[in-house]
């Protein structure tokens, strides 16, 4: 596993609830190289290379991690809105997406062609559904927090993750390898980082409202 490295800032804006923000650093991962042309496995796939999303980082910042506050453990209710997972382009988009337990996941099908949603779970929460060009969105709900391999049977190349968490107190790292988490409960807290390719890591915060408390993973 290659040195996975984060930094995390803490921001206090409210008295009882603030704003967990950081950057998620691997200094010493590298991009995964494209396969071959898409459209050559499957002429309703684009000519692009078939991209290799696993490890997605750039001047060290890393994108597609879940970093999340693993305590307290349940706060609130699953969110109202669907969470989306297309196929797109045959590529999973996003890449990687988060739900809270309950909390819906509409999976499309934006292609001519058709996907394989073999979805892996340790947990029993797995499931494999054929989804041809145009076909309904399917809608999933998970009951525990887990991370969910997807992938597809017909292009081997497309790959996902769903990362499933017991309350909304997580976020996935964008291109410049920061993270908000918003609206944290005031006090102590484990925070949890995993990348698919990189493995996971947890720290403590204080979430307090006199400062920042900058620290390193
Ligand atoms: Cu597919």
């Amino acid at each position: 596993m290659k040195k996975l490295v984060g930094a995390i800032a803490l921001f206090g804006v409210v008295s009882f609830a603030a704003d967990i923000t950081g950057t998620v650093t691997a200094p010493t991962a590298k991009p995964m190289p494209a396969g071959a042309q898409m459209a050559k496995a499957d002429p309703n796939c684009p000519k692009d290379k078939a991209p290799n999303q696993a490890v997605q980082v750039e001047a060290a910042k890393l994108q597609n991690a879940f970093v999340w506050v693993k305590s307290p453990a349940a706060a609130g209710a699953a969110p109202a809105a669907s969470a989306t997972l297309d196929q797109k382009g045959c590529v999973y988009a996003p890449h990687v997406v988060g739900v809270v337990v309950g909390q819906g996941l509409k999976i499309l099908n934006s292609d001519k062609t058709m996907h394989n949603v073999n979805a892996k779970s340790a947990k029993g929460q797995g499931f494999n559904a054929g989804m041809v060009g145009g076909a309904a969105p399917i809608e999933k709900k998970f009951t525990k927090p887990e991370f969910i391999k997807f992938k597809c049977d017909v292009h081997g190349w497309m790959n996902s993750v769903v990362g499933v968490f017991e309350n909304s107190f997580f976020a996935v790292t964008g291109k410049d390898g920061k993270f908000t988490i918003t609206g944290v409960p005031a006090g102590e807290h484990t925070v949890g980082i995993w990348h698919e390719k990189l493995g996971e890591k947890e720290a403590k915060v204080t979430v307090t409202d006199k400062g920042a408390v900058n620290f390193a993973l």
